[in-house]
């Protein structure tokens, strides 16, 4: 079984790759993603740790001067299938971005050092004759210094992001609140070539679109700066603080491998899982997202607030594992981990970032319960993830109860962290 899972994988990496890097999928995804990368660089260094590294070398090649690794790294032979693309943003006019490339604006979690650290460790002999930590170390500090920096809009010690493209789970119900505030009517005309790739009653809906572009309108008028007083989307979100910390802790240990000092990563670490404190909700066992406009807590259950457990002296375990294991998510039936509470009326196993279940996010969890030493549940979701992915042709998502395949096929997260299980 693992050989056919890898033997599987390996193709589809290998067909959704691009001279320099890998789509997300080949119709739906035309360009570099950013958090894909990195999911999708930790598979290609079990078979690759080369073009791991080049994955990585070309998210690189789109950081701006301000720090930013952009969402997205356009194609520019592909403008006209994706929306909003290279022609929206007209990055190349904006102070402070690559020359050489044209990118988005906003980004996406910082999942990069920890990726970065853990393609070290998959051949360190590799790593050290490509100097693969010595070139990247810099610039993911500089990377986690525009979060910490700009984006602690707030002042909380935690990183705001500005549209739900920026959290990774664009519709999720986390975003709904505020979402009722931002305008539909963008002065971009609404084009939807996802939808020749996708069913529409699995991607966000119409009105949902005119509020994101609406958001990238305005944050890209005014020149991506991060200092619009009045910006209306300023969300604190677990899954992305979280990642911030854990890339932290991976930067501490690169600078150790690299003979430099690393002391201000674990304490930079510490402050954030100290400041996520703020976004637990006892009630839901779990945390949630804070919307630094008013400061309210949403009170809702979604994958993003599971991930903490990722945290190393994470204080609130016990109730995480409870909750991840309790009716809103598992409920000792599921395959994998929904991406919604199932508890939830509106929960939909079939509706993207509201209730599927995504292979990165059982990946991401089945990381932190090995740590955790819950190996034997680990192993089930990791087993999951492998058959789920060979079985369906690697599907974007899955209904967390049956496995039915939903989403776009042949996704190379999927295909990367099924590859990653055989391991
Ligand atoms: C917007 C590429 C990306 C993932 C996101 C996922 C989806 C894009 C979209 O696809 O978002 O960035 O068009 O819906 O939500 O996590 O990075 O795979």
């Amino acid at each position: 079984m693992a050989e056919l899972i890898a033997a599987r994988s390996t193709a589809v990496l290998e067909a959704n790759w691009r001279t320099t890097h890998t789509v997300p999928a080949a119709g739906l995804y035309p360009h570099q993603w950013s958090w894909d990368s990195s999911f999708i660089a930790v598979g290609l260094s079990r078979i690759s740790p080369r073009r791991a590294g080049q994955e990585m070398d070309a998210l690189f090649a789109g950081q701006w001067d301000d720090g930013r690794l952009p969402q997205i790294i356009f194609d520019p032979h592909r403008d006209e299938d994706y929306a909003p693309g290279a022609s929206f943003w007209q990055s190349r006019l904006i102070p402070g971005s690559p020359k050489q490339v044209e990118t988005a604006g906003l980004v996406q979690p910082p999942n990069h050092a920890w990726a970065v650290w853990k393609i070290h460790q998959a051949d360190p002999a590799e790593s050290r004759r490509r100097s693969f930590l010595e070139r990247n170390y810099s610039k993911l500090v500089r990377w986690h210094e525009y979060l910490s920096g700009r984006r602690d809009r707030g002042g909380s010690g935690l990183a705001c992001i500005v549209h739900p493209w920026e959290s990774g789970t664009d519709n999720s119900p986390l975003w709904d609140t505020v979402m009722k505030r931002i305008p539909a009517d963008s002065k971009t005309e609404l084009n939807r070539p996802d939808l020749q790739h996708a069913d529409a009653g699995e991607r966000p809906s119409q009105k949902e679109y005119g509020k994101y572009f609406w958001m990238a309108e305005r944050y890209r008028d005014h020149g991506c700066d991060d200092a619009d007083a009045d910006y209306p989307f300023l969300m604190e979100d677990p899954l992305f603080n979280t990642l911030l910390a854990v890339s932290e802790l991976a930067l501490a240990d690169i600078a150790a491998e690299l003979g430099l000092p690393g002391e201000a990563h674990g304490d930079r670490a510490q402050q954030i899982t100290e400041a996520l404190e703020a976004l637990y909700v006892p009630e839901l066992g779990c945390y949630s997202a804070r919307d630094v406009t008013d400061g309210t807590v949403v009170k809702k259950a979604t994958i993003n607030g599971l991930i903490p457990l990722l945290l190393p002296g994470q204080v609130h375990t016990d109730a995480l594992l409870e909750t991840l294991n309790g009716p809103r998510f598992m409920d000792g039936r599921a395959l994998l981990v929904p991406s919604y509470d199932a508890t939830a009326v509106d929960h939909n196993p079939a509706l993207y970032w509201r209730g599927p279940a995504w292979f990165n996010m059982s990946w991401m969890v089945a990381e932190a319960l090995d740590r955790l030493g819950h190996t034997d549940q680990a192993a089930f979701l990791r087993g999951n993830i492998g058959r789920l992915a060979a079985e369906h042709n690697f599907p974007e998502y899955v209904d967390p109860w049956t496995g039915a395949a939903h989403g776009t096929r042949r996704f190379s997260w999927t295909a990367a962290l099924a590859l990653e299980t055989t391991y």
